[in-house]
């Protein structure tokens, strides 16, 4: 196949401005520092464990008391090995989910891990063992409550203050919040105090982003591991509202099933027409949380339902390699232990992932490209099998690619197009499986000059 290189971003972008003010406008929307953290290290674990795994529910029912929780011992190194082991930077730990059980020592409230025959504070066991094997820590606290019988008062948002205060002071840096948007349909009305929330996040853990209800990460939204074909992290600043957040997230215990498939509502958060009817934008990008089995908590029954390694390798490359970060959900047992299941496939997941970059062919670092560099020719030394194209653009001039093509030159001299894609962002990952002699990428689309960080070719 010939193919002409010419029509590309410099010459007619698809029939799209290169520059104006408009096209300003969305690049001057860039990632905050602790944004570009996150998209730099995007693969981390969640861990649920709580009332919820002593009493196998996925969710509480607000009746439990202290005696429920009969789980007596942790092996919290054993988590974090087997987190480490997947390749995940980060454990996110639900200290509190929404039957109210607080797994730390708390002084505000008599239903948690102090009133129980279990010996310690599970979230200072959890973040120690995080520190010591080099792991971010973050928390996970509901503020939906359904225990506490403060809910549903001023009262509460102060409780809910104080138990933040405790998480935010004495369990050293916390690198994300996550504030869930789930609550039961018949919980009382109660309107949240998110802005007290969030300034007392960033006085006492400035380098930490807040997740879902929050303004630093938005929810891919389903619980699935599917993310968009074009995931935008430059976006309307009206998705960061809570309300919308909450209403798309979960109501109920059984509709965890309908939030792992895929709904296409909202398939278009950040194109130029949605951009363009916009006033107000934000740099939002997309996390993907989904479970290695079918629940959230650990159930002996769906010791089956642990996704293979294959299965999680291709969550990665369409959550991470899709410019997306990626919480993967990892149940430890009521006996205190990440199942050897799950901890077999996080290290063959581990070992995939690492495969990505294993054997580069070629690196580059093309940077801004000018209008003379239309498109990127890159030859090798002899034939190559080609398994990976990586792409990065960078994030802290904007998200602008809007369309591209790669190419492979076969050993006989012509050109294959092995991919066409729209958004690149913080990170694009192309598997393939082809022998090949160089690679073309022709960015035909973007919004002002490309910014092309990193290009990688892995065999
Ligand atoms: C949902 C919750 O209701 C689930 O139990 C789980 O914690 C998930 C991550 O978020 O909204």
């Amino acid at each position: 196949m010939s193919v002409d290189f010419t029509k590309n971003w410099t010459t007619d972008n698809n029939g799209f401005p290169l520059l104006d003010s408009e096209v300003e406008r969305y690049i001057s929307v860039v990632p905050s520092e602790n944004q570009v953290r996150n998209a730099k290290k995007p693969f981390y674990c969640f861990i649920h464990f709580g009332m919820n795994t002593a009493t196998a529910r996925e969710w509480g029912k607000g009746t439990e008391t202290v005696k429920d929780f009969t789980i007596k011992t942790i092996d919290a190194p054993q988590w974090v090995s087997a987190v480490k082991a997947s390749g995940a930077t980060g454990i996110i730990l639900t200290c509190k989910h929404h039957d109210g059980f607080c797994l730390w020592e708390s002084e505000y409230t008599d239903f948690c891990v102090k009133n129980t025959d279990f010996q310690g504070d599970i979230v200072k066991m959890v973040s120690d063992a995080c520190r010591k094997q080099g792991l971010d820590f973050g928390v996970y606290l509901s503020p939906w409550d359904m225990h506490d019988k403060r809910y549903g008062t001023d009262a509460y948002n102060d409780y809910f203050c104080n138990q933040l205060t405790e998480l935010l002071t004495n369990y050293g840096e916390i690198f994300e919040v996550w504030f869930d948007g789930a609550k039961g349909s018949n919980a009382v009305e109660f309107e949240y105090d998110w802005d007290r929330y969030y300034e007392m996040i960033r006085r006492l853990q400035p380098k930490a982003n807040i997740a879902i209800c929050g303004p630093d990460i938005r929810w891919v939204g389903n619980e699935g591991g599917k993310s968009r074909k074009s995931e935008y992290s430059v976006v309307p600043a009206s998705l960061c509202d809570t309300e919308k957040t909450m209403k798309e997230s979960q109501q109920d215990e059984s509709q965890a099933a309908s939030l792992q498939k895929y709904s296409s509502t909202d398939e278009d958060l950040g194109s130029r027409t949605i951009l363009s009817k916009n006033p107000k934008l934000c740099w939002y990008p997309a996390e993907v949380d989904v479970s290695i089995r079918k629940g959230w908590f650990y159930s002996k029954n769906e010791n089956i339902t642990v996704k293979s390694p294959k299965k999680l390798f291709k969550i990665y490359l369409t959550s991470v390699g899709n410019n997306c970060t990626l919480l993967l959900n990892i149940p430890p047992t009521d006996k205190g232990v990440i199942h050897n299941k799950d901890v077999k496939a996080l290290k063959k997941l581990g070992k995939m992932i690492r495969s990505v970059t294993e054997k580069p062919v070629a690196e580059y670092r093309p940077g801004e490209l000018t209008k003379d560099s239309g498109y990127l020719e890159y030859q090798f030394n002899g034939v190559k099998r080609l398994k990976f194209a990586v792409i990065e653009e960078d994030i802290t001039r904007s998200q602008r690619v809007e369309a591209f093509d790669l190419y492979v030159k076969k050993p006989d001299g012509s050109y294959k197009n092995v991919y066409s894609g729209t958004v690149i962002g913080s990170k694009k990952i192309i598997p393939m499986h082809v022998k090949c002699t160089g690679v073309c990428l022709v960015i035909s689309q973007s919004r002002s000059n490309p910014v092309i960080q990193s290009i990688g070719f892995y065999e």
